[in-house]
């Protein structure tokens, strides 16, 4: 890409490769220099789609590391281990991960899984890197390997066959104290003894300020223990597991990476459709099942009260503009609430938009999920608003992604009040998805 950039412009693109650069470790990128020292499943991929921009052997690299940690079933694990890096909770021994018989031997992993963004990366990677004989070598390593991620979803997290997949750690969404998850938290009563003995690590890396509260983080280990105690049995924990739901942004981003799945297989002379056709009745189930009509948004399903989570994040907004779900009406209504001051999409504050409902119950401007401005979310946002002819608001949201980087620094997430930067300073998917906003058009 011969990219003809503002000298402003040009030397963010040169930090963005810096971060990235300082965070790579020769063989996988760490999300944050002190915060997350080992591989993260959807930074990866993410991260993948960054690189995809200007060195796809550093892409490639980088997805086959955590290809490579796949478990025998299918799953692609939310956190690859570098034992060289101790200092991160739960560490390799808290999740007892290697007492599955799925897990892979020569690599340690955390037990669970994270957003499905592997398909779209490694197409992407494929696309922007000519398509010539390397590039088709990888689409060939990779195709089976997410064929039997895609179908570890299908067949173990949805049981009934709907179309939706479940998640069973508020890790899983990859928004960890997202609002959404706090009536299954508070329903969660938990006494002192079935609290696991654990000591944080965040809090000594960034403000606690910014971090999830400590009965959040009660009940994330609480969960770890209660897979553990099942050896990681998806038929045993689903039959009690307290915290199971089918997340909009999960879904419909499995949705989109069917599709791209699709397309691998089509290039490799291969059927489509089978994922064609998943991607399809994936898509029919998160409109039909997961949509609000009195809210215009679609809502999280919590499978055991039988009932959807109302709570307003823009997750749910992003995921399904982005996989090309809702009709024209419906996508006209979901741009109009993003418009509103709840979200703030093209307003006078001029920052992306808001992780969570401004006005929600619960929001924060700088507690992690609960309120901040998150790089991807709106990443998946602006490619939704291009998707649907939102030129100008794609646009805008472009330059919103830019500027905020350019003005505050590759934060993790950012003060939608402020701008102000947080959490992990540094952070490579920020740098990354700024890096796909500016070589993506370089002259516009
Ligand atoms: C737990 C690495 C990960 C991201 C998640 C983000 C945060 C981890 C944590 O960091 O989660 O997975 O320790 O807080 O919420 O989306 O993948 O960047």
């Amino acid at each position: 890409m011969v990219a003809v950039l503002r000298p402003d412009l040009a030397e963010l693109v040169r930090q963005a490769k810096m971060v990235l650069d300082f965070n790579w470790t020769g063989e996988y990128t760490k999300p944050g220099p002190r915060l997350y020292p080992h591989q993260w499943s959807w930074d990866s991929g993410l991260v993948a789609i960054g690189y995809s921009c200007y060195d796809t052997g550093r892409a490639v690299r980088e997805l086959t590391h955590l290809f490579d940690a796949r478990w025998k079933n299918g799953l692609l694990p939310q956190i690859v281990f570098d034992p060289r890096f101790g200092r991160y909770f739960p560490g390799i021994d808290f999740w007892h991960a290697d007492e599955s018989p799925d897990a892979p031997s020569h690599a340690k992993t955390s037990g669970i899984v994270q957003p499905p963004v592997h398909a779209t990366a490694v197409m992407r990677v494929y696309r922007r890197s000519g398509e010539g004989a390397q590039a088709r070598a990888f689409l060939e390593y990779a195709y089976p390997i997410l064929r039997s991620w895609h179908d570890y979803l299908y067949r173990e997290r949805d049981p009934e066959g709907e179309g939706l997949v479940y998640i069973r750690h508020p890790w899983e969404s990859g928004m960890d104290n997202s609002p959404m998850w706090d009536s299954i938290m508070m329903r969660l009563q938990l006494r002192p003894e079935e609290i696991p003995t654990y000591q944080r690590a965040d809090t000594h890396a960034v403000s606690a300020e910014d971090r999830p509260v400590s009965a959040e983080y009660d009940r994330f280990a609480y969960l770890v223990r209660f897979f553990a105690d099942r050896g990681y049995d998806e038929a045993r924990i689903r039959q009690d597991c307290p915290f199971l739901v089918q997340d909009v942004l999960f879904n419909s981003l499995l949705c989109e990476a069917e599709r791209d799945l699709a397309e691998i297989s089509r290039v490799l002379g291969e059927d489509p459709s089978p994922f064609e056709r998943r991607a399809e009745k994936t898509a029919r189930a998160i409109d039909r099942r997961l949509w609000d009509e009195e809210h215009a948004t679609y809502l999280d399903h919590d499978l055991v009260s039988g009932c959807p989570i109302h709570a307003y994040a823009s997750s749910n907004l992003a995921g399904p503009l982005y996989a090309g779900i809702p009709g024209e009406e419906r996508a006209r209504r979901m741009v109009a609430l993003l418009e509103t001051p709840c979200f703030g999409l093209g307003g006078a504050h001029g920052t992306p938009v808001a992780s969570y409902d401004r006005y929600g119950y619960g929001f924060s401007p700088v507690r992690y999920w609960r309120g901040p401005v998150w790089i991807n979310v709106n990443w998946f946002l602006m490619r939704g608003l291009e998707r649907y002819g939102y030129g100008e608001h794609a646009a805008g949201l472009r330059g919103a992604i830019v500027s905020l980087c350019r003005d505050e620094g590759f934060y993790e997430y950012f003060d939608p009040t402020t701008g102000m930067g947080h959490g992990s300073d540094l952070f490579s998917w920020t740098a990354a998805l700024a890096l796909d906003c500016l070589l993506e058009n370089p002259g516009a």
